[in-house]
């Protein structure tokens, strides 16, 4: 290639350039074909050169022809302009960082897909939109048949006289309708989980592994079950002095915004953000402290204006003894672990405490546990612990 200098005229294809007859190579040959790239590389070179010499049809192949345009604007006028732009960016950075949270990194996020509609506020924080983000597609591992069903018998194996289930979550594909589709935290495959079918009085154990894309723990309703095992992984047992035998709840529902306070109400827009009991939200709600084997009245008192609220106390069932004021007799006395508090419903109920450890008692609606969409030590809003010492 090096003896082929800019602008010379190509041979045909199938002859060198030194007049060398090379007739062993056919003219559709490995050597016409270097020729021709040649001649592309030349024709470029040449066309850049201008001189117009020896341009024969190269010209005619479209790299020819760049105009240099003299500009006509003086210095102080591109300066202006210059200024201008980065002013128009500024004051745009700074109008959106009023609706916006500018300071949210796309890593913090991990490419949270928002519901449409949903506001998101120049100080909503990275992990509230982890937390109403839709399952992400990725974490997806299993795809059920349309037409599975959940609540299957989970059948155990027998360990030295023990009963253990296995149970495995993950996120699964689950159509609700033969066509529609969504995308779960299941147990075992299924939604509902399996169903585990045990006899008064069976050693169970019960192993879970967790294939979710985040921690998670198994709380158990029906059973009375060691603190160790309830559940509440972030909510840490432990033990303090000191006792009460009764305490009353009161509900209330906030939508507190960028510094406004607004009515909560069931409505687009008017959904709230905050939850409180007696005005404190967890974790700035009481403790209550009391000893194993001391019975605590507790009265919820409906006083939240939109919202049923699910209340539930950990650690075994307690006794309703009394609803919107009236006093049940002991024969109509019946055992529960929640009881849904509507706007003006009271009801009065005798929890005992078992064991030890750091019991809850909490709205069962996980939105009314979090402080604007964020847990905090494991809770939130309408969550308060009953700390029973030995
Ligand atoms: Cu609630």
């Amino acid at each position: 290639m090096s003896d082929n200098k800019p602008g010379q005229a190509v041979p045909a294809p199938g002859h060198a350039h030194d007049g060398t007859d090379r007739s062993e190579h056919p003219a559709t040959g490995q050597d016409s074909i270097n020729e021709d790239q040649q001649m592309q590389h030349g024709s470029r070179h040449h066309t850049s050169s201008g001189d117009g010499r020896g341009e024969l049809d190269h010209a005619s192949m479209g790299h020819g022809a760049m105009h240099h345009m003299q500009s006509q604007a003086t210095g102080p006028q591109k300066f202006v302009v210059g200024l201008a732009s980065v002013l128009a960016l500024v004051v745009a950075l700074i109008f959106s960082a009023t609706y916006a949270n500018l300071s949210i990194s796309a890593p913090e996020v991990e490419g949270a897909v928002m519901p449409p509609g949903m506001i998101m506020t120049y100080d909503s924080p990275a992990e509230a939109m982890r937390d109403m983000a839709a399952v992400n597609p990725r974490a997806v591992s299993y795809t059920a048949p349309a037409d599975a069903r959940g609540d299957q018998p989970l059948q155990p194996h027998i360990e030295n006289g023990v009963k253990v289930f296995d149970l495995e979550t993950s996120v699964i594909k689950w159509n609700i309708l033969p066509h529609e589709q969504v995308m779960a935290y299941a147990f075992n495959h299924q939604v509902p989980g399996p169903r585990i079918r045990i006899t008064e009085g069976d050693r169970v154990r019960i192993n879970v592994t967790n294939h979710l894309p985040e921690s998670t723990t198994v709380h158990w309703h029906g059973l009375i079950v060691p603190n160790a095992m309830d559940g509440p992984a972030e909510i840490p047992s432990a033990n303090q002095p000191a006792y009460d035998l009764e305490y009353t709840i009161q509900l209330q529902e906030w939508l507190e915004r960028e510094g406004y306070t607004y009515p909560a109400m069931l409505m687009e827009g008017g959904l709230p953000n905050y939850f409180t009991i007696n005005g404190k939200a967890y974790p700035a709600t009481d403790t209550i402290t009391m000893r194993v084997g001391q019975k605590l009245l507790v009265r919820f008192i409906g006083s939240n204006n939109n919202f049923v609220h699910p209340m539930h106390i950990h650690g075994g069932p307690f006794e309703v003894v009394a609803r919107d004021g009236e006093s049940i007799p002991p024969s109509a006395r019946f055992l529960a672990d929640t009881v849904n508090v509507g706007p003006g419903r009271r009801y009065d109920v005798i929890w005992q405490a078992r064991e030890p450890g750091k019991w809850l008692i909490h709205c069962h609606i996980p939105h009314h546990t979090t402080n604007n969409n964020v847990e905090e030590q494991g809770g939130g809003g309408l969550t308060l612990i009953i700390n029973v010492t030995p």
